[in-house]
């Protein structure tokens, strides 16, 4: 792109390019093109607001129940609106006729640019040009500027700029539009304009102050008060409007407070001016992207939607706050309500902890200020112990609405918060998985444990005794594939819990060992009792693991192998099965068909735990009869299949995950970006095809690149290290930065465990 902020852009690589316009893909192209910084997610809209658009500013953490079914992530008043009339007509993509459109999304520094040429029905053409921001620097700081241009006579322009609260939240099923905040107050103040506005139940203010700025034919830029106002534009001539606004909410401030520290922080960002801020903006991307960026050589494509996926991530990880989550459409849509799920724990949080593992902390810790809550859910089903929301949204009760819309359309009652207690051993295995790559006792100590003894408490009420077969089961459950619910025994959810129960006793041993006063401190503050800790090990070494002896895999689940058998055998021109004619979605149930990676997720999560040959075969036969119509199964579908051996399968898997939402495989992106597909996607990357795995505290690597890719380089946290990793399928190239001058971090590569030597570079080559 040719133009007034071409020169701000990165280069080619790192943008992501809408040319045109097409109504059909409008609201799509807004989640794709989200801007945000972790407090703050706004959808990519035109700043015009053509009919059809869906503003959307999600602020983290803000959610409300007034007039849904569920709390749900308020749909806060939009910044970004401003709108052009030219001679009677309004400058509206949508409307007029369009000679040349373009959007570019910057990856690398989070700016969303745009040029349309309009011409109107006399036509005559205006050069309209624009540039946004929501700071990363400046959290609460958001900018844009707009341009335009009579390129053939002059005209009479009038401009209406606002911050618009009339929005709402998209209805689900049959909820209608919803407004979640009603005005508080609206008023100018000096040259700014102030706008706040309260949610119905939750009370949380929402305070808006900006400042618009007019400059003419490279003038002076003159601050104006007015939200609506006219000027003659001449011919060739560019008007500017520079608009910085600011975003708070007594959720981090004192309501009575609010109106003046926006007032002060706006005052800031207009003292650093428009240009100033956006150097602010650009050098936090540029540390931000720092040791996180991925880069495949050999697969330009990839490597591009790679970015995308991975800049999502980075948008949707709040910064020093232990209070909120990830939900799973991140901050980017109203798809789920803004809910959070398992998704963060298994997708998300293994991004953050080898590339954040401040953010990772605190998600784990959203889940342990809401622990009171999963006790009070578990103590109402009659369990022990904390059973987490299956979806959980401020408060930490369960949030799931009691009807949904079915993938075939038909609304449906939901019992995922019945019977998904897989939830809270995923959650159990973050804090693992954390622990092991960070060593932060001090968090284990203050948080992880409590949930670890808790999550132990649950599954060990949650199991019974079957005396006949002197195992312990689990009943009335769904696991991951939910086209199968109600059943008994679902082995990941089994399995899952056993790993739980285990790991937690190791735990107690460690800290027991370690820091025995801080352990003594918990039992007291939760009443933990000793006999609990081998009682847990006595019910994990007898929970039931439904095998076929003659098929040589792991059942899914009690009786699914007498199921009917369908072999998904046709593919889709994305190489994903589709369903055959004579099956309908409401019958699945009655089949072999999965909806989602399941055992395949358990082998995955759990490398270790199951033999060569019995991962094989139980790949061999789930990857013809699983359908993937969740987003969460492809990219674990991709690590499982590059784990066997089957890389080519395991590329094709990749590359539908990576194009998820670039491409809208599931057809939904426009409720928002899948967040556990772009985690999913960056995972198939580093575990599948670099092969890296977390064995134990030891960084393990077994690469296995599909046959173009020449190498991958890449970054990890470890400890108190940081590994830059470059990867081939032959060699494998280490930098471990360490404060540390002297010393060493052991890695196992190609089967051999190495030392390597801390700041040099290292090169280990397959023997
Ligand atoms: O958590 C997932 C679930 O596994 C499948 N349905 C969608 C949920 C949210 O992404």
């Amino acid at each position: 792109m040719k133009g007034k902020f071409s020169k701000y852009l990165s280069k080619e690589e790192w943008l992501i390019t809408d040319k045109g316009w097409s109504k059909d893909e409008l609201s799509v192209k807004e989640s794709l093109f989200t801007l945000g910084n972790g407090y703050i997610g706004s959808r990519g809209i035109y700043e015009e607001i053509p009919d059809g658009t869906e503003p959307g500013t999600y602020i983290a953490g803000v959610y409300d129940a007034a007039a849904s079914m569920v709390p749900e992530l308020v749909n806060a008043p939009n910044p970004i609106d401003f709108r052009i009339i030219v001679e009677g007509e309004k400058l509206d993509i949508g409307r007029m006729d369009i000679l040349e459109s373009e959007r570019i999304l910057d990856l690398g520094k989070g700016l969303l640019v745009r040029k349309t040429l309009f011409s109107d029905t006399k036509g005559r053409r205006f050069l309209y040009q624009s540039l946004r921001f929501f700071s990363l620097r400046d959290k609460r700081i958001g900018a844009m500027q707009i341009c335009l241009k009579a390129l053939d006579k002059p005209a009479r322009i009038i401009i209406q700029d606002t911050v618009d609260d009339s929005v709402t939240n998209i209805g689900s099923i049959l909820e209608g539009r919803k407004r979640h905040t009603q005005l508080v107050d609206v008023s100018p103040i000096r040259d700014m304009n102030y706008l706040c506005v309260k949610t119905f139940t939750r009370k949380i203010w929402l305070a808006y102050t900006s400042f618009l700025a007019v400059a003419r034919a490279g003038g002076h830029p003159v601050g104006t008060l007015n939200k609506i106002f006219n000027m003659l534009l001449k011919k060739g001539e560019m008007a500017c409007f520079t608009k910085i606004f600011s975003i708070h909410t007594s959720k981090d401030f004192s309501a009575r407070r609010l109106k003046k520290i926006a007032i002060k922080e706006l005052h800031r960002a207009k003292e650093l001016g428009f240009d100033g801020l956006l150097k602010r903006h650009i050098a936090a991307w540029q540390r931000k992207w720092e040791a996180r960026e991925v880069k495949i050589d050999g697969d330009r494509e990839a490597q591009k939607a790679l970015c995308f996926n991975i800049y999502h991530l980075l948008i949707s990880g709040k910064e020093g706050d232990d209070n909120v989550s990830i939900g799973a459409r991140t901050l980017s849509g109203n798809g789920y309500h803004g809910h959070i799920f398992w998704d963060t724990e298994i997708f998300i949080l293994p991004f953050f902890i080898y590339a954040d593992p401040k953010i990772a902390r605190n998600l784990l810790m959203y889940r342990f200020h809401r622990l009171n809550e999963a006790r009070r859910i578990a103590g109402e089903k009659g369990y022990k112990g904390v059973l987490f929301p299956w979806e959980s949204a401020d408060t930490g009760k369960e949030t799931t609405p009691a009807y949904s819309k079915h993938l075939d359309g038909s609304i449906i009652e939901i019992h995922t918060m019945d019977m998904e207690h897989h939830i809270v051993s995923d959650v159990a295995y973050g804090v693992c998985h954390y622990f092991s790559a960070t060593g932060d006792n001090e968090f284990m100590l203050k948080a992880g444990l409590e949930i670890l003894f808790e999550t132990a408490r649950f599954w060990a009420s949650r199991a019974t005794y079957n005396k006949k077969t002197k195992k312990f089961e689990i009943k009335k459950v769904i696991g991951p594939d939910e086209f199968h619910e109600d059943v008994n025994n679902n082995a990941y959810t089994n399995r899952m819990a056993a790993w739980n129960l285990y790991k937690t006793k190791e735990f107690y041993k460690y800290f027991d060992k370690k820091y025995p006063r801080f352990l003594r401190k918990i039992e007291r503050k939760i009443s933990l009792k000793s006999e609990e800790i081998e009682q847990w090990a006595h019910i994990a070494d007898r929970i039931k693991i439904p095998f076929s002896k003659s098929k040589g895999i792991i059942e899914e689940f009690d009786g699914y192998l007498r199921k009917k058998d369908v072999l998904l055998k046709t593919l889709n021109h994305y190489f994903m099965p589709v369903l055959p004619a004579d099956i309908s979605l409401k019958d699945v149930g009655k089949t072999q068909i999965v909806k989602q990676a399941d055992i395949i997720m358990l082998m995955y999560l759990l490398p270790e735990e199951f033999t060569k040959d019995i991962r094989l075969k139980s790949y061999l036969y789930y990857v013809k009869r699983t359908l993937h119509k969740s987003s969460l199964s492809p990219s674990i579908y991709s690590i499982l299949a590059c784990e066997v051996g089957d890389v080519t399968r395991g590329y094709l898997y990749f590359l539908f995950s990576l194009y998820a939402d670039l491409k809208n495989r599931y057809g939904n992106t426009r409720e928002g970006i899948h967040a556990a597909s772009l985690g999913g996607t960056w995972q198939a990357v580093i575990m599948g095809f670099s092969g890296f795995r977390n064995m134990e505290g030891l960084p393990s690597f077994e690469p296995r690149l599909p046959g173009h890719w020449r190498n991958i380089k890449f970054c990890l946290k470890w400890k108190n290290s940081l590994l830059r990793i470059s990867v081939s399928n032959k060699k494998i190239k280490f930098f471990a930065a360490s404060k540390r001058k002297k010393g060493s971090i052991l890695v196992k590569c190609f089967n051999s465990v190495y030392k390597v030597p801390f700041n040099k570079n290292y090169i280990i080559y397959k023997k």
